[in-house]
Order: structure tokens, then sequence, then C-alpha cells
């Protein structure tokens, strides 16, 4: 699998097969409802492969609190769209069997599949249930604000449409810490409940004082029969859709530790190594390392600093230092444990952690990820296909341009790099290409100002070949020296991609 990216030991892939992967988040967030998603993906297979793509990271594919929920409201992680729940079989994006379908020609094509973990809390409950519990100040956890008293809470989960299929476990309110609503009162207002060993989990973020509570109801990581039951699960759902690997939603709120532990699980199970990655949203370097190495070392981590790099360069207007572009990223601490991206489901516009880098800088943004060494990128469907959502929401479909950059990656950009980060404006870097890669090499340039020229070092085994971008940016011909230099142009705000040009 992926050379560097991943810290089981339990693989047997072939490494080459997938060096420099690409990981595609294949889905935004105002998909239509149409259930027709899963068939989308399964007939996009043979073009993912051409532009590069070995990795299809996929939404959660389980019943949600309603049939257009986006799959963050998990209601039944065991229903893939098999059972008659929430008035639907299918999924927004489709039934099961469409699913696995679409899974297996993805795996045909040598593309890997990671499904998506949903597991910090629970909506739609099938009924409520009496519990003590206390109110909190809800911008300071640990703050009690009222002494305790009983309420009626959405915990009772039975999954009365699916009779006990695929597992028998019933969620009460007992494997939870806390909801956000009293039904018996109508009343919104942080709760937390009371009982023995009940408190909100550590180790989470510290942010709010203790951020364990994210929404819905909220699962106690504490309770023994939580950690074995969502252990089993993970082991089922890795199975049941012969899935290659994970990403972890709002793991910020989920105890650091059990994580690491359920990851481990997991690959143990499976016997496979299940790349995972872990959201944890917070452009704060110390928090993403702190996570990492409360979970063991075991998984990646979405570099959401750099992606709120891209976001502060393409809103300067020309006044960000593009020296700067890596400080205070995880790709530069760490890089092999970063997941890097421009933008995805939730910094989109219109959403909850709305960032949502200008569209002008996307291109060097997807060229600063997909021709560098360090991390393992993503493109989001979003960018590539464009969002839907009401226009003033709407990410413009950036295929085309984006496009030349993938081919960029998937064919020229091997061997050693040489970075020329020596500009406030206009940065660069080489790759040397290598030996198994025939015409390999390229030199980036991207410019957030106006335009310029660098000269880069591009290796003397590529001496007086010409060079020519593959963006079409640039219509300049660049021929390398006898020393292996070349001296290389881009455009005001733009982006360019040289590379050997083969007449
Ligand atoms: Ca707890
Ligand atoms: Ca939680
Ligand atoms: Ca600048």
């Amino acid at each position: 699998m992926f050379v560097g990216l991943f810290t089981g030991s339990l693989g047997t892939s072939n490494a080459s097969a997938y060096t420099n992967g690409t990981m595609m988040q294949y889905f935004e967030w105002y998909l239509p409802n149409d259930g027709q998603h899963w068939d989308k993906l399964n007939n996009d297979s043979t073009h993912l492969q051409d532009i590069g793509i070995t990795a299809v990271w996929i939404p959660p594919a389980y019943k949600g609190t309603s049939q257009n929920d986006v799959g963050y409201g998990a209601y039944d992680v065991y229903d893939l769209g098999e059972f008659n729940q929430k008035g639907t079989i299918r999924t927004k994006y489709g039934t099961k069997t469409q699913l696995q379908d679409a899974i297996s020609n993805l795996h045909s094509k040598g593309i890997n599949v990671y499904g998506d973990v949903v597991i910090n809390h629970k909506g739609g409950a099938d009924y409520t249930q009496l519990v003590d519990a206390v109110e909190v100040d809800p911008n300071n956890r640990n703050y009690e604000t009222t002494g305790q008293y009983q309420i009626q809470a959405w915990t009772g989960f039975d999954f009365p449409g699916r009779s006990n299929s695929h597992s028998n476990f019933k969620w009460q309110w007992y494997h939870f810490d806390g909801v956000d609503w009293d039904q018996s009162r109508s009343k919104n207002s942080l709760f937390k409940f009371r009982g023995i060993g009940k408190s909100w989990d550590w180790e989470v973020s510290s942010e709010k004082g203790n951020y364990d509570y994210l929404m819905y109801a909220d699962v106690d990581f504490d309770h023994p029969d939580v950690q074995q039951e969502l252990k089993t699960w993970g082991n089922w759902y890795a199975n049941e859709l012969n899935l290659d690997g994970f990403r972890l939603d709002a793991v910020k709120h989920i105890k650091h530790s059990y994580l690491g532990e359920w990851v481990t699980s997991v690959r143990q199970s499976t016997g496979k190594e299940m790349f995972t990655v872990a959201e944890y949203w917070q452009n704060d370097l110390g928090a993403i390392e702190n996570y990492l190495a409360k979970s063991g070392n075991t998984h990646s981590a979405f570099d959401v600093p750099l992606h709120y790099n891209f976001q502060q360069a393409s809103n300067s207007g020309g006044n960000y230092d593009m020296k700067n572009l890596l400080n205070g990223t995880l790709v530069k601490s760490q890089p092999t444990k970063a997941v890097t991206f421009v933008d995805n489901h939730d910094s989109q516009p219109g959403q909850a952690l709305e960032s949502t880098v200008q569209s002008w800088f996307k291109p060097l943004a997807y060229a600063f990820i997909l021709t560098r060494s360090q991390g393992y990128p993503t493109l989001f469907y979003g960018d590539y296909y464009g969002t839907k959502g009401s226009s003033s929401y709407e990410i413009p479909a950036l295929g085309t341009k984006l496009d030349p950059i993938l081919k960029a990656r998937k064919t020229y950009a091997y061997g050693t790099q040489h970075d020329y980060f020596d500009h406030h404006d206009v940065i660069g870097w080489t790759r040397e290409g290598d030996s198994s890669h025939s015409n390999s090499g390229l030199a980036t340039l991207i410019s957030d100002g106006p335009g310029g020229s660098k000269w880069m070092y591009v290796g003397t085994q590529n001496a007086g070949e010409t060079w020519t971008d593959i963006t079409g940016n640039s219509s300049n011909t660049i021929t390398i020296n006898s020393d292996g230099w070349g001296n290389f142009s881009v455009n005001g705000g733009s982006v360019s991609v040289y590379t050997q040009s083969l007449k």
C-alpha cells in the first residue's frame, strides 16, 4: 500500500502499485437525495482510475435520522441501506447492494475504499427514557448549572425495522453521557447524565472545558459494553463492505485512547492494514499532534492547519507571504501522518465549518498537495465536479483545471525534491524524477501576486530536455541547461507545472 502512510504492520499489498496514491472524497454536502450516488461512483470507476485516484473515501453508508441525512446523524450503523427504517430502505446514496456493487467494481480497478466512521453520537432514537441529569454551561461543560432532576431523553434504540439482523445490541440511556433535549419539558439545554461511573469522557478536546458533547445522544466510551460493541461493529462494517480503510469522524469529541484501541482491534480482527485518517477539526497543530500521540500513533490525521493556510492565502489578495505556506502544518512536522486536502464537505460554502478556499487559489493549492513528495493528498468531489445547493453556495467544477495536475502527480511527481520558498509571491519546487518512471520529474511554480520567474534545479540527468507547462497556463518553453537548471516562469495569481515535453 502507501509506503510510509500507515503504521500497521499487517499488510502484504504491493507497495509499488500505490506510489503517489491520491484519495478522493467522493461526496459533497448538497448531493441530491436520489439514491443514485453509489451507481454514479460505480460508473465513474474507470475515469477515476484514469486520473490517478487510488482510493475513495465514501460518505457514511448507514441509516441516518432520515432518508435525506448526509450520514452524520447516524441512527443504525448496521443498516447499510437494507432495512425499512426511518421511512426508507435506501439511504440518500442508494442501497447496500448498489454500494457493494460499486466497491467490487472499484476494487477491480485497483481503487481502495475507505468507510466513514460516525460513532461519537446516535440520532433518531426509537423511544425516550427517564434519566437523572444535571444541566451544564455550554461554554464550560465542567460547570453544573442546576441540581439533579429527571428528564425524558431520546436514548432508546431497538431498531425494530432490522429485528436483530447482523446484531442484537440495543442502545440504552446508560450507553450515553448526555443529550441536548428534554422531551417532557420541550427544553433545549446541555444535559449531563448522572449515575454510577457517569462523567464526560476524557481525554477529548479541552475546548469548552470538555468537548465530549457534540450533538444528539453522546456515546459513553467509558462503558465496557460500548467499547466492545463498537469494535465488533468495526470488524463487521469492514468485512461486510470489504473496506480497505477508515475516515474517523469528529475525533476531538471521542476518548482519544479508545480510538487507538479501536483501530488496532479492527486491524487485528480483519487482518488488513486498514489505513485510517482522523478528522480532528482545529487550526492548531499542537492539538492535532496531541490527538495522534494520545491515540497511540496508530493512524493519520487531516492537515487542517494547511487548509487554513490555503484559505488565508486565497483571501489576502496577493498579500500572503507564500514562504509561510507550510508554517504550523502537520505535513511539515509529521509528513507521514498528514492527509492533505484543500476543502471538504464541512468547509464548503454554507456548511458548519465554512472556511472555503477561494476558487482562483484552488489550482495552486492542488498543485501544492499533488506535486510535492510529502503528505497523502485528497481530491474533494465538490472541487472536481462542483457543488449543488443554493446558488450562493456553489463551488464551480474545476475538473478540467485539475486533470493536468492530477496527471502530473501520476506520471511525473517522482524523485528528489528541491524547495524554493524564497519569495513572498512566487514559490516553487522541483522533483528530479526517478529511473522507475520514464520521463518523470517536474517543476512547479505558484504565485499569489504578480507573475515571475525563478531558476530551479531539476537534476543533470534532465539536461538538454525541453519542458513545458502541463496546465497550459504558461506557453513558455524551458530548456534545461547542462548543469540541470531551468529558468521557469508563472503568471500572476496562477500555477505552472513544467514537465518534459514529449513530441
Ligand atoms: Ca463517559
Ligand atoms: Ca463524545
Ligand atoms: Ca504574496
